[in-house]
Protein backbone atom coordinates (compact mmCIF):
# COMPACT_ATOMS: atom_id res chain seq x y z
CA UNK A 1 0.00 0.00 0.00
CA UNK A 2 0.91 3.78 -0.68
CA UNK A 3 2.70 5.29 1.52
CA UNK A 4 0.98 8.56 2.62
CA UNK A 5 3.36 10.68 3.55
CA UNK A 6 5.55 9.89 0.96
CA UNK A 7 5.81 11.87 -2.23
CA UNK A 8 4.08 10.75 -5.41
CA UNK A 9 7.26 9.87 -7.91
CA UNK A 10 5.80 12.04 -10.56
CA UNK A 11 7.96 9.69 -13.32
CA UNK A 12 6.10 7.54 -12.52
CA UNK A 13 2.83 8.97 -14.08
CA UNK A 14 1.39 8.97 -17.50
CA UNK A 15 2.53 12.31 -19.28
CA UNK A 16 0.92 14.19 -21.81
CA UNK A 17 2.39 17.33 -23.71
CA UNK A 18 0.44 20.15 -22.68
CA UNK A 19 0.80 24.08 -23.60
CA UNK A 20 4.21 24.59 -25.24
CA UNK A 21 7.16 22.80 -23.68
CA UNK A 22 5.33 22.17 -20.54
CA UNK A 23 3.47 18.69 -19.89
CA UNK A 24 0.38 17.43 -17.49
CA UNK A 25 0.54 14.70 -15.14
CA UNK A 26 -2.41 11.78 -14.77
CA UNK A 27 -3.00 11.50 -10.88
CA UNK A 28 -5.93 8.88 -10.58
CA UNK A 29 -8.07 9.50 -13.79
CA UNK A 30 -7.16 13.32 -14.11
CA UNK A 31 -4.48 15.69 -15.24
CA UNK A 32 -2.62 17.88 -13.19
CA UNK A 33 0.56 20.57 -13.74
CA UNK A 34 3.63 18.69 -12.31
CA UNK A 35 3.59 20.92 -9.45
CA UNK A 36 0.17 20.40 -7.96
CA UNK A 37 0.04 16.39 -8.16
CA UNK A 38 1.54 16.03 -4.19
CA UNK A 39 -0.54 19.12 -3.09
CA UNK A 40 -3.60 17.23 -4.22
CA UNK A 41 -1.91 14.71 -2.61
CA UNK A 42 -1.97 16.66 1.01
CA UNK A 43 -5.75 17.79 0.64
CA UNK A 44 -6.80 14.07 -0.14
CA UNK A 45 -4.98 12.84 2.45
CA UNK A 46 -5.20 15.13 5.25
CA UNK A 47 -8.00 17.61 4.64
CA UNK A 48 -10.82 16.65 7.25
CA UNK A 49 -13.56 18.43 6.36
CA UNK A 50 -15.86 20.10 8.96
CA UNK A 51 -19.73 19.76 8.99
CA UNK A 52 -19.80 23.43 9.02
CA UNK A 53 -17.46 23.93 6.10
CA UNK A 54 -18.84 25.23 3.00
CA UNK A 55 -16.86 24.21 -0.43
CA UNK A 56 -16.80 25.85 -3.67
CA UNK A 57 -15.78 22.88 -6.18
CA UNK A 58 -15.65 23.66 -10.04
CA UNK A 59 -13.44 22.77 -13.08
CA UNK A 60 -11.30 25.79 -13.71
CA UNK A 61 -12.86 28.29 -16.09
CA UNK A 62 -16.62 27.87 -15.05
CA UNK A 63 -17.01 30.85 -12.66
CA UNK A 64 -15.07 29.97 -9.96
CA UNK A 65 -14.17 33.60 -9.31
CA UNK A 66 -17.43 34.71 -9.62
CA UNK A 67 -19.22 32.03 -7.02
CA UNK A 68 -16.22 32.78 -4.61
CA UNK A 69 -17.32 36.65 -4.60
CA UNK A 70 -20.76 35.56 -4.08
CA UNK A 71 -20.69 33.03 -1.53
CA UNK A 72 -17.78 35.17 0.40
CA UNK A 73 -20.51 37.88 0.34
CA UNK A 74 -23.45 35.51 1.46
CA UNK A 75 -21.65 34.41 4.34
CA UNK A 76 -19.52 37.24 5.69
CA UNK A 77 -22.51 40.01 5.08
CA UNK A 78 -20.50 42.61 7.31
CA UNK A 79 -16.87 42.10 5.59
CA UNK A 80 -18.26 41.75 2.11
CA UNK A 81 -17.18 45.67 1.30
CA UNK A 82 -13.70 43.55 1.70
CA UNK A 83 -13.95 42.84 -2.28
CA UNK A 84 -13.71 45.84 -3.19
CA UNK A 85 -9.87 45.91 -2.07
CA UNK A 86 -9.07 41.83 -2.07
CA UNK A 87 -8.72 39.48 -5.03
CA UNK A 88 -11.64 37.11 -5.21
CA UNK A 89 -9.02 34.54 -5.06
CA UNK A 90 -7.69 35.64 -1.83
CA UNK A 91 -10.34 36.23 -0.01
CA UNK A 92 -11.94 32.70 -0.08
CA UNK A 93 -8.75 29.67 -0.76
CA UNK A 94 -7.95 27.15 -2.76
CA UNK A 95 -7.65 23.73 -0.73
CA UNK A 96 -4.59 23.25 -2.82
CA UNK A 97 -4.03 26.57 -3.38
CA UNK A 98 -0.93 28.93 -2.96
CA UNK A 99 -0.73 28.65 0.85
CA UNK A 100 -0.03 25.42 0.55
CA UNK A 101 2.69 25.75 -2.72
CA UNK A 102 4.57 28.04 -0.88
CA UNK A 103 4.61 27.24 2.84
CA UNK A 104 3.49 23.73 3.13
CA UNK A 105 1.06 25.53 5.90
CA UNK A 106 -2.61 23.59 5.39
CA UNK A 107 -4.57 26.14 4.83
CA UNK A 108 -6.93 24.68 6.63
CA UNK A 109 -5.67 24.09 9.81
CA UNK A 110 -7.59 24.46 12.76
CA UNK A 111 -6.40 27.74 13.25
CA UNK A 112 -9.13 29.08 10.74
CA UNK A 113 -11.84 26.51 12.48
CA UNK A 114 -13.52 28.79 14.77
CA UNK A 115 -16.09 30.57 12.26
CA UNK A 116 -17.97 28.79 8.73
CA UNK A 117 -15.09 27.90 7.06
CA UNK A 118 -15.11 28.49 3.23
CA UNK A 119 -12.65 27.13 0.93
CA UNK A 120 -12.55 26.21 -2.99
CA UNK A 121 -11.23 23.51 -4.95
CA UNK A 122 -10.73 21.98 -8.46
CA UNK A 123 -10.12 18.44 -7.72
CA UNK A 124 -12.68 16.06 -9.04
CA UNK A 125 -15.44 14.26 -6.78
CA UNK A 126 -13.59 11.11 -7.58
CA UNK A 127 -10.76 12.40 -6.21
CA UNK A 128 -11.94 13.61 -3.05
CA UNK A 129 -14.78 11.38 -2.85
CA UNK A 130 -13.14 9.60 0.70
CA UNK A 131 -13.07 12.96 2.43
CA UNK A 132 -16.25 14.88 0.73
CA UNK A 133 -18.25 11.26 1.80
CA UNK A 134 -17.05 11.72 5.52
CA UNK A 135 -18.93 14.91 6.37
CA UNK A 136 -22.00 16.95 5.74
CA UNK A 137 -20.18 19.61 4.63
CA UNK A 138 -21.85 21.69 2.36
CA UNK A 139 -21.01 21.86 -1.21
CA UNK A 140 -22.10 24.42 -4.18
CA UNK A 141 -20.73 22.92 -7.45
CA UNK A 142 -20.52 25.12 -10.48
CA UNK A 143 -20.09 24.51 -13.85
CA UNK A 144 -19.91 26.08 -17.45
CA UNK A 145 -21.20 25.75 -20.97
CA UNK A 146 -18.44 23.16 -22.55
CA UNK A 147 -17.33 25.62 -25.25
CA UNK A 148 -17.41 28.66 -23.19
CA UNK A 149 -15.34 27.15 -21.07
CA UNK A 150 -12.46 25.88 -23.48
CA UNK A 151 -12.40 29.37 -25.22
CA UNK A 152 -12.07 31.02 -21.67
CA UNK A 153 -8.92 28.83 -20.96
CA UNK A 154 -7.49 29.03 -24.00
CA UNK A 155 -7.54 33.18 -23.32
CA UNK A 156 -6.43 32.61 -19.89
CA UNK A 157 -3.29 30.45 -20.74
CA UNK A 158 -2.12 32.39 -23.08
CA UNK A 159 -1.64 35.21 -20.70
CA UNK A 160 0.27 33.16 -18.32
CA UNK A 161 3.48 35.28 -17.92
CA UNK A 162 6.43 34.08 -20.25
CA UNK A 163 3.68 32.02 -21.64
CA UNK A 164 4.12 30.17 -25.48
CA UNK A 165 1.89 30.86 -27.67
CA UNK A 166 -1.42 28.22 -27.34
CA UNK A 167 -3.45 27.79 -30.34
CA UNK A 168 -6.74 27.59 -30.45
CA UNK A 169 -6.78 24.02 -32.50
CA UNK A 170 -4.67 23.05 -29.82
CA UNK A 171 -6.52 23.71 -26.78
CA UNK A 172 -9.65 21.86 -28.75
CA UNK A 173 -7.65 19.14 -28.99
CA UNK A 174 -6.51 19.08 -25.19
CA UNK A 175 -10.19 20.03 -24.31
CA UNK A 176 -11.69 17.06 -25.88
CA UNK A 177 -8.85 14.41 -25.08
CA UNK A 178 -9.78 15.64 -21.66
CA UNK A 179 -5.73 17.12 -21.32
CA UNK A 180 -6.49 20.07 -19.51
CA UNK A 181 -5.53 20.93 -15.34
CA UNK A 182 -7.86 18.72 -13.46
CA UNK A 183 -9.54 17.37 -16.50
CA UNK A 184 -11.36 15.76 -18.14
CA UNK A 185 -14.01 18.33 -17.58
CA UNK A 186 -16.67 16.39 -18.57
CA UNK A 187 -15.64 13.42 -15.88
CA UNK A 188 -15.13 16.51 -13.26
CA UNK A 189 -18.83 17.96 -14.10
CA UNK A 190 -20.35 14.13 -14.00
CA UNK A 191 -18.37 13.66 -10.64
CA UNK A 192 -20.23 16.21 -8.48
CA UNK A 193 -23.50 15.51 -10.72
CA UNK A 194 -23.66 12.27 -9.45
CA UNK A 195 -23.20 13.77 -6.06
CA UNK A 196 -25.58 16.32 -5.91
CA UNK A 197 -27.81 13.45 -7.39
CA UNK A 198 -27.18 11.41 -4.23
CA UNK A 199 -27.04 14.16 -1.76
CA UNK A 200 -29.22 17.44 -3.08
CA UNK A 201 -29.52 18.43 0.84
CA UNK A 202 -25.74 18.98 0.76
CA UNK A 203 -24.69 19.69 -2.74
CA UNK A 204 -26.24 22.57 -4.93
CA UNK A 205 -25.09 22.18 -8.24
CA UNK A 206 -25.58 25.25 -10.48
CA UNK A 207 -24.53 26.48 -13.68
CA UNK A 208 -22.92 29.60 -14.98
CA UNK A 209 -25.96 30.50 -17.62
CA UNK A 210 -28.26 30.02 -15.32
CA UNK A 211 -26.56 32.31 -12.31
CA UNK A 212 -26.25 34.92 -15.50
CA UNK A 213 -30.01 34.49 -16.51
CA UNK A 214 -31.24 35.10 -12.80
CA UNK A 215 -28.12 36.35 -10.47
CA UNK A 216 -30.91 37.51 -7.63
CA UNK A 217 -32.95 34.21 -7.66
CA UNK A 218 -29.50 32.15 -7.48
CA UNK A 219 -27.92 34.55 -4.35
CA UNK A 220 -31.33 34.03 -2.40
CA UNK A 221 -31.28 30.27 -2.79
CA UNK A 222 -27.55 30.10 -2.07
CA UNK A 223 -28.28 31.70 1.25
CA UNK A 224 -31.10 29.60 1.71
CA UNK A 225 -29.03 26.48 1.50
CA UNK A 226 -26.09 27.80 3.08
CA UNK A 227 -28.40 28.35 5.96
CA UNK A 228 -28.47 32.32 5.35
CA UNK A 229 -31.29 33.47 4.47
CA UNK A 230 -32.25 36.93 3.27
CA UNK A 231 -34.68 38.85 5.05
CA UNK A 232 -35.04 41.30 2.45
CA UNK A 233 -34.30 41.64 -1.16
CA UNK A 234 -32.34 44.83 -0.94
CA UNK A 235 -29.49 42.80 0.38
CA UNK A 236 -29.31 40.36 -2.23
CA UNK A 237 -28.98 43.43 -5.13
CA UNK A 238 -26.12 44.94 -3.31
CA UNK A 239 -24.59 41.33 -3.32
CA UNK A 240 -25.55 40.71 -6.58
CA UNK A 241 -24.31 44.11 -7.88
CA UNK A 242 -20.90 44.34 -5.89
CA UNK A 243 -20.70 40.87 -7.44
CA UNK A 244 -21.38 41.60 -10.99
CA UNK A 245 -18.44 41.20 -13.78
CA UNK A 246 -18.63 44.95 -14.15
CA UNK A 247 -18.02 46.00 -10.63
CA UNK A 248 -15.94 43.69 -10.04
CA UNK A 249 -13.74 44.00 -12.79
CA UNK A 250 -13.29 48.04 -11.95
CA UNK A 251 -11.80 47.34 -8.64
CA UNK A 252 -7.88 48.36 -9.15
CA UNK A 253 -6.80 45.29 -7.63
CA UNK A 254 -8.34 43.29 -9.90
CA UNK A 255 -7.06 44.82 -12.63
CA UNK A 256 -3.72 44.39 -11.56
CA UNK A 257 -0.82 42.68 -12.72
CA UNK A 258 -0.33 41.69 -8.89
CA UNK A 259 -0.38 37.53 -8.82
CA UNK A 260 -0.63 34.85 -5.64
CA UNK A 261 1.38 32.61 -7.40
CA UNK A 262 4.73 34.53 -8.56
CA UNK A 263 5.40 35.40 -12.05
CA UNK A 264 2.15 33.11 -13.32
CA UNK A 265 -1.38 34.49 -13.65
CA UNK A 266 -2.07 38.14 -12.86
CA UNK A 267 -4.83 39.07 -10.98
CA UNK A 268 -6.70 40.76 -13.80
CA UNK A 269 -6.86 37.85 -15.93
CA UNK A 270 -9.41 36.30 -14.01
CA UNK A 271 -11.88 38.79 -15.51
CA UNK A 272 -12.20 38.35 -19.70
CA UNK A 273 -15.64 39.40 -20.86
CA UNK A 274 -17.76 37.55 -18.49
CA UNK A 275 -20.67 36.53 -21.06
CA UNK A 276 -22.46 33.54 -22.38
CA UNK A 277 -22.01 32.34 -25.89
CA UNK A 278 -18.54 34.11 -26.59
CA UNK A 279 -17.66 30.47 -28.16
CA UNK A 280 -19.20 31.47 -31.32
CA UNK A 281 -16.97 34.48 -31.68
CA UNK A 282 -13.64 31.52 -31.58
CA UNK A 283 -14.77 28.57 -32.75
CA UNK A 284 -15.53 26.82 -36.65
CA UNK A 285 -19.08 25.55 -37.17
CA UNK A 286 -17.11 21.85 -37.80
CA UNK A 287 -15.40 22.20 -34.03
CA UNK A 288 -18.44 23.36 -32.09
CA UNK A 289 -19.90 20.16 -34.12
CA UNK A 290 -16.77 18.24 -32.64
CA UNK A 291 -17.80 19.48 -28.85
CA UNK A 292 -21.45 19.48 -29.06
CA UNK A 293 -20.85 15.54 -30.35
CA UNK A 294 -18.82 14.85 -26.99
CA UNK A 295 -21.75 16.61 -24.82
CA UNK A 296 -24.19 15.05 -26.43
CA UNK A 297 -21.94 11.35 -25.77
CA UNK A 298 -21.15 12.38 -22.38
CA UNK A 299 -23.53 14.34 -20.77
CA UNK A 300 -26.88 13.73 -22.61
CA UNK A 301 -26.79 9.91 -22.82
CA UNK A 302 -26.68 10.47 -19.15
CA UNK A 303 -29.91 12.09 -19.12
CA UNK A 304 -28.12 15.31 -18.33
CA UNK A 305 -29.16 17.40 -21.24
CA UNK A 306 -27.27 20.52 -20.63
CA UNK A 307 -23.90 22.18 -22.61
CA UNK A 308 -24.79 22.38 -25.97
S1 LIG B 1 -10.46 30.05 -12.40
O1 LIG B 1 -9.10 30.22 -12.95
O2 LIG B 1 -10.86 28.64 -12.45
O3 LIG B 1 -10.61 30.63 -11.09
O4 LIG B 1 -11.40 30.83 -13.44
P1 LIG B 1 -12.95 31.04 -13.25
O5 LIG B 1 -13.20 32.12 -12.30
O6 LIG B 1 -13.61 29.73 -12.98
O7 LIG B 1 -13.42 31.48 -14.70
C1 LIG B 1 -13.07 32.73 -15.25
C2 LIG B 1 -14.22 33.15 -16.11
O8 LIG B 1 -15.24 33.74 -15.30
C3 LIG B 1 -15.46 35.08 -15.72
N1 LIG B 1 -15.81 35.89 -14.56
C4 LIG B 1 -17.08 36.31 -14.31
N2 LIG B 1 -18.23 36.08 -14.97
C5 LIG B 1 -19.36 36.66 -14.46
N3 LIG B 1 -19.35 37.42 -13.35
C6 LIG B 1 -18.22 37.66 -12.66
N4 LIG B 1 -18.24 38.42 -11.57
C7 LIG B 1 -17.01 37.08 -13.14
N5 LIG B 1 -15.73 37.10 -12.72
C8 LIG B 1 -15.01 36.39 -13.58
C9 LIG B 1 -14.14 35.47 -16.35
O9 LIG B 1 -14.27 36.62 -17.14
C10 LIG B 1 -13.82 34.22 -17.11
O10 LIG B 1 -14.67 34.01 -18.22
P2 LIG B 1 -14.34 34.55 -19.69
O11 LIG B 1 -15.32 33.87 -20.58
O12 LIG B 1 -12.93 34.19 -19.99
O13 LIG B 1 -14.59 36.02 -19.63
Amino acid sequence: MENDELDIDLASLPKQKWVGDDHLLQFGGFWFVPQHINLIKKVINHFNPLPTDVILASSPKTGTTWLKSLLYSILNRSSKHKLAFKHPHELVPFLEGPVLMQSNELPFSTALSNTCRLFSTHISYQLLAKTLDSCECRIVYVTRNPKDTLVSLWHFMNKRRGHQPWTINEAVDAFCYGVTPYGPYYDHVIGYRALYLKRPKNVMFVTYEEMKEDPHGHVKKLGDFLGCPFDGEEEVDEIVKNCSFEVLSSHEVNKSEQSLIKNLFPYNSFFRKGITGDHENYLSNEVIQRIDTLTKHRFHSLGFMYGI
